[in-house]
């Protein structure tokens, strides 16, 4: 669908004339877009709101977790970023809905970063998680937030969901997925491991970032440091493996999310360890329990989000942006395959870790 963003322009406050806008980045979800101003440039997005239900919500979240991190940067003197917000015009509201019910949104764009979909150095590794970690312990001392998607980290839940699509089969594509079924269904129990543990009162919810896929953190290039965690819509309460787990999940394989040769996709133990240093060197608050269960959430989010992929592409790739067919399966395929790979290295992963005071 084609938008006008003059338009949408138009909604916010901003008083720089317009340049142009073109369709930015490699989300899954929302609609991004780079607007170019004569002196400066935004982020303008449609937010995806058949999977974000609550948009109001989200942007209580998005405003109170900026503002908190913001506080903090000014606090502390740095140099680094948090996204900053553009009010339309006529509300004052940190988002504007077009005629036909379109929510969007738009901020400053951070120059002099990117991101990478495939990290190239262990150096950008450890300050990517470093950077993460550091968005946890900003947050620790924020009330808590609002669940943006409900049992959006649940397993278990993802589990049922994957297992509801086989029965519906709707697309009659469940005779090509048996050995992918199979892969999940043998490992049936890993997925209630963190869950139940927080049921126990073992494990406690603190504010996560919850998609901490290491393309939702800017680097800056020349420094490699990295300067801002981006795409804060499942910001709310979580596990901090949630995000440790992701940041295994993509950070450690030299292979793209898509990759359709397999041979390409591994776990690299050095980016591993970058980013279990990068985390650790930030997240001071885990506690013991919290800790050893690092390596394991490498496994289990990479599980997971194989999981929900695999859940899609039954269903009929109604979640996930596709660009071809079969897409959603050859990203199932990746996960399964890198979760393998972190299975014959878990024991390594975990002796790292204990060693790592
Ligand atoms: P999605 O939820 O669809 O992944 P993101 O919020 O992650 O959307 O934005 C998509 C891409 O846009 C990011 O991966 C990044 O490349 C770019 N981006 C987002 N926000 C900014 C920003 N403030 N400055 C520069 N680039 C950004
Ligand atoms: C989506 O929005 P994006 O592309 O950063 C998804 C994540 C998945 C990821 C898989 C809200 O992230 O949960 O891990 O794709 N976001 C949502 O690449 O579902
Ligand atoms: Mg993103």
């Amino acid at each position: 669908m084609a938008f006008d963003l003059k338009k949408i322009y138009a909604a916010f406050a901003i008083d720089d004339p317009f340049v142009n806008a073109v369709p930015y980045g490699t989300g899954h979800i929302n609609d991004t877009y780079k607007m170019d101003c004569a002196s400066t440039s935004y982020i303008v997005q449609r937010l995806n709101t058949s999977i974000f239900r609550q948009p109001e919500l989200l942007m209580d979240n998005f405003q109170r977790v900026t503002a908190h991190i913001a506080r903090k940067i000014a606090a502390e003197k740095s140099d680094r970023k948090t996204l900053q917000l553009v009010l339309a015009r006529e509300t004052g509201k940190p988002f504007f809905r077009d005629e036909e019910n379109n929510f969007w949104r738009c901020y400053h764009f951070v120059d002099q970063a990117r991101t990478y979909d495939i990290l190239e150095t262990p150096e950008q590794a450890f300050q990517a998680a470093a950077a993460f970690g550091q968005f946890q312990c900003d947050l620790a001392d924020l009330e808590r937030l609002n669940e943006t998607i409900v049992d959006f980290h649940n397993t278990p839940s993802r589990l049922r969901n994957l297992e509801a699509a086989i029965k519906a089969d709707r697309c009659h594509r469940l005779a090509k997925v048996g050995k992918e079924v199979d892969f999940v269904m043998r490992r049936a129990a890993d997925c209630s491991v963190l869950i139940d543990l927080q049921k126990k009162g073992e494990l406690a919810e603190r504010t996560t970032h919850n998609d901490t896929k290491l393309n939702n953190v800017l680097i800056d290039p020349a420094t490699q440091r990295a300067v801002c965690v981006i795409d804060l819509d499942t910001t709310m309460p979580g596990l901090p493996h949630y995000d440790f787990g992701d940041m295994v999940r993509t950070g450690t394989s030299p292979a793209a999310e898509d990759e359709r040769d397999l041979s390409l996709v591994g776990m690299r133990f050095e980016m591993f360890e970058a980013l279990l240093r990068g985390y650790l060197s930030q997240a001071k608050f885990l506690n013991p329990l919290e800790k050893e269960l690092l390596p394991f959430s490498g496994k289990l989010i990479t599980l997971e989000i194989g999981i929900r992929f695999l859940t899609d592409y039954l269903e009929g790739d109604v979640y996930f942006k596709t660009k071809r067919e079969d897409h959603n399966l050859d990203r199932c395929r990746t996960q399964f395959k890198l979760v393998e790979s972190i299975e014959s290295q878990l024991d390594a992963m975990k002796k790292l870790n204990a060693s790592i005071r």
